[in-house]
C-alpha cells in the first residue's frame, strides 16, 4: 500500500508498534487475556525458535526434513519445468533449497514475509546459490490480499511449511488455504506441513522442553512488550505453561501470573489474579482425514500425502 512506496524505515517501525499496542491492549482486555503468537518472533524470539527446532524433544522440525528430503524428487516431478516457488513466510532455507534442487530449471523463488530485512538476507544467501533462479521477495502480510508479480510459464508452487497452518482455528485455517487458492491460481500446486495428533506426553514434551528454552520463548514476549510499548510486565513473576487440550485437539501455551499483580501499558491497567492465564499460542494436530477435508472446503484436492517413518507429521500435495 503507500506505506510500503512512500513510508521511511522509521515509519513503518512506528506502524509496527501501534499495532502491537493495539494487538496487546485488546488482548489483555478479553476475559480470557490472550496475545497473538506473531508476535514471538522478535530478534531474540527469532533465535529461541531457531534453539527450538533443534530441542530433542522437538520433533516437527526434523520429521518435516526427513519426508522432504525422501520426497523431494517426487514433488520436483509434481511441479513440472521452470515452476515458481511461492513461500508463505520466509523460514528455513534448507527446506526451500531441497525443492529448488528438486525441480527442474525452477523459474523464481517468492518469499512473502511481514519482516523485510530477515526475508531480505535468507534471499540474498540463496540468489548466490542459484544465480538462474529470479529472487522476487514481498515485503507483505501473507494472510491479507496480495498480488503476486508476474512469474514464469510453469506452475506456481506454494510452500507452506513447519506446521504453521496449526496456529490458526479451523475456521481461519480454512480461510487461509481459500485465500491462498486465490493468491496461487488455477493449476497451482500447495505443498504444505501439518502436524499429527498423538500421544500426549510426546506433544507436551515438545511445548515444554527439559531445558526451559520453550518456556524462554513464551516469556519473551513479556520483554518484548516491555520495550516496544513501555509495559511493565516482570517475567519472572510468570510461568510458562503447555498442555494438550485433547476436546479442540490443540496444544496451548500459556504465561500465567504467579501472584495477584497489575501491569501497566500508559493509562491502561491490567489486573491479574494468582494462577490467571495470558493464552499466547495454539498449534492445532490434526488427522491426514480431518486436515484434507479442511483443504477440501478451501477448494484444494489431495495429490499426495506423505508422513515420517513414526508417523507424527505430514506433508500434503494438493492442488486446484
Ligand atoms: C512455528 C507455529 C509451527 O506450533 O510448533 C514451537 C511454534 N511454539 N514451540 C509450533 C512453536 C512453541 C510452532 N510453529
Amino acid at each position: 500500500g503507500a506505506a510500503s512506496l512512500s513510508g521511511t524505515g522509521s515509519d513503518r517501525a512506528d506502524d509496527a508498534v501501534a499495532a502491537l499496542r493495539a494487538d496487546v491492549i485488546c488482548g489483555l482486555s478479553r476475559p480470557q487475556k490472550a496475545l497473538p503468537p506473531k508476535y514471538f518472533y522478535d530478534a531474540a524470539g527469532s533465535r529461541l525458535f531457531d534453539h527450538i527446532c533443534r530441542l530433542p524433544e522437538y520433533y516437527p522440525t526434523r520429521c518435516e526434513l526427513e519426508i522432504l528430503k525422501a520426497r523431494a524428487g517426487e514433488i520436483g516431478a509434481l511441479a513440472g519445468p521452470e515452476a515458481s516457488l511461492v513461500e508463505f513466510g520466509s523460514g528455513s532455507s534448507i527446506k526451500v533449497r531441497l525443492l529448488l534442487d528438486a525441480m527442474a530449471e525452477p523459474s523464481a523463488y517468492v518469499p512473502i514475509d511481514i519482516s523485510g530485512p530477515h526475508m531480505r538476507a535468507a534471499v540474498a544467501r540463496l540468489a548466490d546459490a542459484y544465480p538462474a533462479v529470479a529472487m522476487v521477495p514481498v515485503e507483505a502480510d501473507f494472510t491479507q490480499p496480495v498480488r503476486l508479480p508476474p512469474l514464469g510459464q510453469g506452475r506456481r508452487v506454494g510452500f507452506f511449511p513447519g506446521s504453521t497452518i496449526g496456529n490458526f482455528t479451523p475456521e481461519a485455517a480454512t480461510d487461509f488455504l481459500a485465500h491462498v487458492g486465490e493468491v496461487l491460481g488455477a493449476g497451482a500446486l500447495f505443498v504444505i506441513g501439518f502436524d499429527l495428533a498423538k500421544a500426549r506426553t510426546v506433544l507436551e514434551a515438545a511445548y515444554d522442553d527439559r531445558q526451559g528454552v520453550t518456556a524462554a520463548f513464551n516469556l519473551n514476549l513479556l520483554t518484548r512488550i516491555n520495550r516496544e510499548v513501555g509495559a511493565d510486565f516482570e517475567p519472572a513473576a510468570f510461568r510458562h505453561r503447555a498442555f494438550f487440550n485433547a476436546e479442540e485437539s490443540r496444544i496451548e501455551m500459556h504465561l500465567e501470573s504467579v501472584r495477584e499483580q497489575a501491569v501497566r501499558i500508559d493509562r491502561h491497567h491490567f489486573a491479574f489474579g494468582m494462577g490467571e492465564t495470558i493464552h499466547t499460542e495454539n498449534s492445532y494436530k490434526f488427522s491426514a482425514e480431518a486436515f484434507l477435508a479442511m483443504a477440501r472446503r478451501a477448494g484444494w484436492q489431495k495429490r499426495r500425502v506423505w508422513t515420517d517413518t513414526r508417523g507424527w507429521f505430514a506433508v500434503a500435495a494438493l492442488e486446484r
